[in-house]
């Protein structure tokens, strides 16, 4: 069993050269600044910047570091949709290990306009999947057996949970937005390139992420800002849908691991015990921010139901047996003081929240109604 705390350089091995896709969003930033301050790794970090990306946290690890760690963030500006860019990125990365986190993430948005998540999701994975695999040919056999090219997905390609019940490596896919049946036809694909092309690939499914830098559209960020400025907090439908929250940094282990220990071929799913309501979620950031920024009236009289996200998936739970026996993860974090450490980064934070939000022409205001 491989040890949870084991660092990034321990897990990489002999890997001295990391692909990322997405690196410039919330998780593969996350992943970048534990590369960066835990091995020696060159990372090339693939993204097209887009809406939600962005490098202030990277930028900060880098000067941390000092100067001579700044060539080991190569920031690749590439849209997987270019499948010559694409090609070029991973030649010139020459990677031993490829984390592919680069996608269309916020599932309101893919109600609103769904074309890009083809796109990015699907039409992005294939283009990654030909340019990895005639790379992985061409490697030398020493470099060819640790390779890996590694898959990160959520738990949403499984659908929706009843009342019991917990999502797992063999559930059958069920996805019901445009965003998981994206997310599920990558998955299918990369499995495909592994069964007819050989490419050794790793599959996470992880559930609902929480933490710093976060682009402030999902739940957690939103309702925090929207308190603490005193606007209303729209808690969809009857607020009674449940999510499994887990801490950003709970997540990076798993990856590292899954990455670095798991098996060609195999997926695990990834989650931590921490299923919650959403009016739980909202409720609790409320009392937070009542002991954390003082107002006349407690924040939850801000909470009000709104009209429901169409085809809004009512639970999502991971069984996470298969990564924690064979591989040895457990977070870190539990859900309440996770959440705690959250709330205050986004109060402390409220200027980046409100540049990132400028830079992406976002107000703030509903996403993904149906008219
Ligand atoms: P994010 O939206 O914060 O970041 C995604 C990044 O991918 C952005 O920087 C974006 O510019 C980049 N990207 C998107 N399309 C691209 C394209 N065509 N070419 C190049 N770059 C592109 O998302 P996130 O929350 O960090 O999620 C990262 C990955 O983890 C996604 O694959 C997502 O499906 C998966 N995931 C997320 C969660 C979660 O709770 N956030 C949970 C499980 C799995
Ligand atoms: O303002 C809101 N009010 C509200 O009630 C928002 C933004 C959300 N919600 C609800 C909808 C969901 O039930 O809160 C829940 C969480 O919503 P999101 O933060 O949008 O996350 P979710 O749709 O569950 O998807 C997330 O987890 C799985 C990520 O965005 C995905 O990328 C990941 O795959």
């Amino acid at each position: 069993m491989t040890d949870v705390m084991s660092s990034a350089a321990e897990l990489l091995g002999s890997r001295c050269r990391v692909l990322v896709t997405g690196g410039a969003g919330f998780i593969g930033g996350a992943v970048v600044r534990r590369l960066l301050n835990e091995s020696e790794a060159i990372v090339f970090n693939l993204d097209k910047m887009g809406y939600a990306s962005d490098l202030t946290s990277i930028n900060q690890v880098l000067v941390s570091l000092g100067p001579e760690a700044a060539d080991r963030h190569q920031l690749l500006k590439v849209d997987l949709c270019d499948a010559e860019a694409v090609a070029q990125s991973v030649k010139r990365a020459d990677p031993d290990l490829v984390m592919h986190l680069a996608a269309e993430s916020h599932v309101d948005r893919s109600i609103s306009g769904p074309g890009v998540f083809i796109d990015s999701n699907v039409t992005g994975t294939y283009n990654l999947l030909q340019a990895v695999r005639l790379h992985y040919e061409g490697l030398p056999e020493s470099r060819r057996g640790p390779f890996r090219l590694h898959h990160i997905s959520t738990d949403e390609v499984f659908g929706s949970l009843g009342a019991h019940g917990r999502f797992e490596e063999t559930t059958p896919y069920d996805p019901r937005s445009p965003y998981s049946a994206s997310k599920a036809a990558s998955d299918h694909l990369v499995n495909a390139w592994h069964h007819t092309f050989g490419l050794p690939v790793v599959l996470t499914n992880c559930s609902n992420n929480y933490g710093p830098w976060q682009f402030p559209e999902k739940l957690i960020p939103v309702v925090t800002l929207k308190a603490a400025a005193g606007e209303d907090i729209p808690l969809y439908g009857d607020g009674l849908n449940v999510r499994d929250w887990l801490y950003v940094e709970d997540h990076v282990d798993a990856l590292l691991l899954a990455a670095c220990k798991g098996e060609s071929g195999r997926s695990y799913c990834v989650g931590g015990h921490g299923e919650r309501t959403n009016r739980e979620v909202v409720e609790t950031i409320c009392l937070q921010l009542d002991e954390l920024k003082r107002s006349a009236a407690p924040h939850r009289d801000l909470i009000r139901r709104v009209t429901d996200r169409p085809g809004h998936d009512r639970r999502y739970a991971i069984n996470p047996a298969r990564i924690s026996s064979e591989l040895g993860w457990k977070p870190r974090h539990d859900v309440s003081t996770g959440f705690r450490e959250t709330v205050r980064w986004y109060l402390d934070h409220q200027d980046w929240c409100s540049r990132v939000r400028e830079q992406a022409h976002y107000d703030g205001g509903r996403l993904g109604t149906v008219t």
